[in-house]
């Protein structure tokens, strides 16, 4: 009975054990069952038959202990596996949201440098704007600087323009004043032309020495219009003078006087002249001696007499000085080398070997016929012992 108890007690243990294992089996995977243990079980394996004996149970109950302690232990080796990985996955959670919050935290800080740099490229641009302002500022006030300096320049030139226009201006009026001006006179001609009829003394523009002089004109001989280039009146003058001043004149044209020789070459190289002659003598006889074609050269030519044909009263007695060069004091130019006929003949003249004519010799009461030789006289007149009391030389144009 109590046998019977036991086995009975055993087959349920047994049985038991074997509900177990099968659910057991049933909920684990195939794979991790051992060999010993599920071999041969399934939904359908039957447990063994009554007709195994205890001898075989006990032993397939070691084995199954022996397996139950193997799946024992492997399950917690698993479970520590899975302890394992469990912490390792918490470990790999933790980690990620450690790496996703530095995410986080480096985008925002990214964010952050993001903004930073749009406000730095926004001051660069302000400061960018603010320089090119501050240049631009800069430039234009430099710009207007210029432009008030050229303005300041603009209006000293138009000052200055206005002035030389005013001066301009003045400049003008006087040419038109000038032009209004009557011609300057270049000998008594052109005086009594302008309706001067009177002798007297006027000035005379000199056209080679640009300047005027005092001449006496005589306006009543043969119509008038004479320029008197020398007169003898009283022997108030000396006409023994050197080349200097027989060069410059000498004397007082309303007096006695040479015009000098300057002059007269200034005058007769403009225009064609002609010379007259007029003397008298100590007793009032009067006679003239008229030359066409009068003119006195350069000095560099000696002052050389060039004379025209001759009409007159007086006789030709200049016509031996045609051609001869001026002799002075002091200068011998005439054509007898053995003596200085200016000296021997007390004056400056175109002497030549003799004198016909000496109208600038010694001035001398010629009455009582007492000869002398350097008189003034003119010898086809009264022949040379008879001085002449007055005598004066005279040009005009020729018409
Ligand atoms: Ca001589």
């Amino acid at each position: 009975m109590s046998d019977h108890m036991n086995m009975c007690a055993c087959t349920r243990l047994i049985a038991l054990l074997f509900g177990i294992f099968t659910t057991t089996c049933r909920h684990l995977a195939t794979s991790q069952c051992t060999s010993q243990f599920c071999f041969g079980m399934d939904e359908n394996d039957e447990m063994p038959s009554s007709h195994l004996n205890l001898k075989t149970i006990s032993v397939f109950l070691a084995n199954q202990d022996e397996a139950l302690a193997n799946a024992q232990e492997e399950l917690v080796n698993q479970r520590r596996d899975i302890d394992q990985h469990k912490q390792q996955v918490y470990d790999l959670v933790r980690t990620v949201a450690h790496r996703r919050k530095d995410v986080m935290r480096q985008q925002s800080e990214l964010k952050h440098i993001r903004e930073t740099l749009y406000e730095v490229q926004q001051n660069i641009t302000d400061m960018q704007h603010e320089q090119l302002n501050q240049r631009l500022d800069d430039t234009l006030a430099v710009m207007a600087q210029m432009l008030t300096g050229f303005r300041q320049q603009l209006d000293d030139h138009r000052n200055k323009l206005a002035k030389q226009n005013q001066i301009l201006e003045t400049f003008r009026n006087d040419i038109t004043a000038l032009k209004h001006l009557p011609v300057p006179a270049h000998d008594c001609m052109d005086i009594l032309q302008d309706g001067h009829s009177t002798s007297g003394e006027y000035s005379i523009f000199l056209s080679r020495a640009r300047k005027y002089t005092t001449v006496y004109c005589n306006m009543d001989t043969e119509n008038g219009g004479w320029l008197v280039i020398q007169r003898r009146l009283d022997g108030s003058v000396d006409f023994l003078r050197d080349w200097a001043t027989y060069k410059r004149g000498f004397g007082n044209v309303s007096g006695e006087f040479w015009l000098g020789n300057d002059y007269l070459h200034d005058i007769t190289s403009t225009k064609n002249y002609e010379i007259r002659v007029d003397m008298e003598d100590w007793y009032g006889d009067a006679k003239y001696a008229i030359y066409s074609n009068f003119v006195v050269a350069a000095e560099e030519h000696n002052y050389a007499l060039t004379l025209g044909t001759y009409r007159g009263t007086a006789g030709d007695s200049l016509r031996p000085c045609r051609d001869n060069a001026f002799s002075a004091t002091d200068r011998d130019n005439d054509k007898v080398p053995q003596l200085d006929a200016a000296q021997l003949l007390h004056g400056g003249w175109w002497y030549d070997k003799c004198h016909n004519a000496n109208l600038n010799g010694r001035y001398f009461d010629g009455r009582g016929k007492v000869y002398v030789l350097d008189n003034i006289d003119w010898k086809q007149a009264d022949g040379v012992r008879h001085s002449l009391r007055k005598v004066d030389m005279k040009i005009r144009p020729r018409p």
